[in-house]
C-alpha cells in the first residue's frame, strides 16, 4: 500500500503538488475574487493534472469531497497564522485518522528547525510518521529552518541540514526552498538521500525565473516542485501549469517550455 502511495504520487519519479495552506499561514492578502475560492484550486488541480492538492483539513472537509475520486489529497496536519511572533512553532491541528477518513494519499507537517520549539514539533511528527505509515501513507515535511538562532535559512548548508533532518525523523517526502545555488542544491538533494526532495514556490516571480529554478533543481537531482501562489496568482495558470510540467514531470529544457506559454 506504501509503495502504490507513494507510486501514485510520484508519476515517474517527478511531481508537481498545488499547494493551497496559504489562507492559513499568510491570510486572504493572497488571494483575489477568483482563487479566494477554492474551487477554483480544485478545478485548477483536476484540469491541470497535478500529483496532489495540499490543504487543511477545513478545505478537504467543504470543498475537496467533490472531487475525491479524481485530486489526490495532501492533507497538511499541522498550521499558524502570520499573526503571532511568538518562537515559531506550528502546532497539530488535524489528526492523521481524519486525513485518512477525508481522503488523504499523504500528510503534511511543517518543521521549523532552530526554533525554539522545534522538540515539540519533532515529538508531534515522530508520532505522525509513525500513524501514517502504519496506514501505508506518505508523510511529507515541509523543513523550514527559522527562529531566532537561524542567522540565513537559505544558506546551503542550513537547506542541506534541513533536508537531512526531515529524512532521518521519517518523512518520505522533504518540501524545502531553493536559494539559487543549483551546484550546492546537489549536496542538498544528496542529505536528503532516499527521501524526496521538492521545492517551494514562493511569492510571484517572472515565469521564466520559475522555469529556469525548476530546471536548476530537477537538474540537481529535486523530484519536483510543490508550488503555489507562483500558479494561482497568475491570470493563465493553466498555461503555466503545462510550461512548468515539461520541465518538471516531462523533462524538457526552459525554452521548450516557453513555447508554451508563448501559444496564443
Ligand atoms: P508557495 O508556492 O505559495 O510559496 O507555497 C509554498 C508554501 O510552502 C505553502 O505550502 C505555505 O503556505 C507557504 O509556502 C509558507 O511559506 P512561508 O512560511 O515562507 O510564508
Amino acid at each position: 500500500m506504501f509503495k502504490t502511495k507513494m507510486y501514485r504520487l510520484l508519476s515517474g519519479g517527478r511531481a508537481l503538488f498545488l499547494a493551497y495552506d496559504q489562507g492559513l499561514e499568510h491570510g486572504p492578502t493572497d488571494f483575489n475574487l477568483e482563487n479566494i475560492n477554492p474551487n477554483y484550486i480544485l478545478d485548477l488541480a483536476e484540469k491541470g493534472g497535478y500529483n496532489g492538492f495540499i490543504c487543511h483539513h477545513g478545505i478537504a472537509e467543504k470543498y475537496y469531497q467533490n472531487y475525491r475520486d479524481r485530486i489526490r489529497l495532501i492533507l497538511k496536519l499541522n498550521g499558524k497564522t502570520n499573526l503571532t511572533h511568538l518562537a515559531p512553532y506550528s502546532a497539530q491541528v488535524c489528526s492523521v485518522d481524519r486525513a485518512v477518513k477525508l481522503g488523504a494519499d499523504a500528510v503534511g507537517y511543517t518543521i521549523y528547525d532552530g526554533s525554539p520549539m522545534e522538540s515539540t514539533m519533532f515529538r508531534e511528527f515522530g508520532k505522525i510518521v509513525e500513524q501514517a505509515h502504519d496506514y501505508g501513507i506518505p508523510v511529507i515535511a515541509w523543513m523550514y529552518p527559522r527562529g531566532k538562532f537561524i542567522k540565513n535559512e537559505l544558506t546551503t548548508e542550513i537547506l542541506a541540514y534541513s533536508a537531512r533532518v526531515g529524512m532521518e525523523l521519517g518523512a518520505d517526502i522533504v518540501k524545502i526552498k531553493y536559494n539559487g545555488d543549483p551546484e550546492g542544491f546537489k549536496w542538498v538533494v544528496k542529505s536528503a538521500g532516499k527521501c524526496k526532495v521538492v521545492v517551494a514556490g514562493g511569492h510571484k516571480e517572472a515565469p521564466e525565473k520559475l522555469l529556469q529554478t525548476a530546471k536548476e533543481v530537477l537538474d540537481a537531482g529535486a523530484a519536483g516542485m510543490a508550488i503555489g501562489r507562483n500558479i494561482w496568482q497568475n491570470a493563465e495558470p493553466l498555461k503555466l501549469t503545462k510550461a512548468l510540467k515539461k520541465v518538471v514531470i516531462e523533462n524538457k529544457d526552459v525554452k521548450e517550455a516557453l513555447k508554451v506559454l508563448k501559444r496564443k
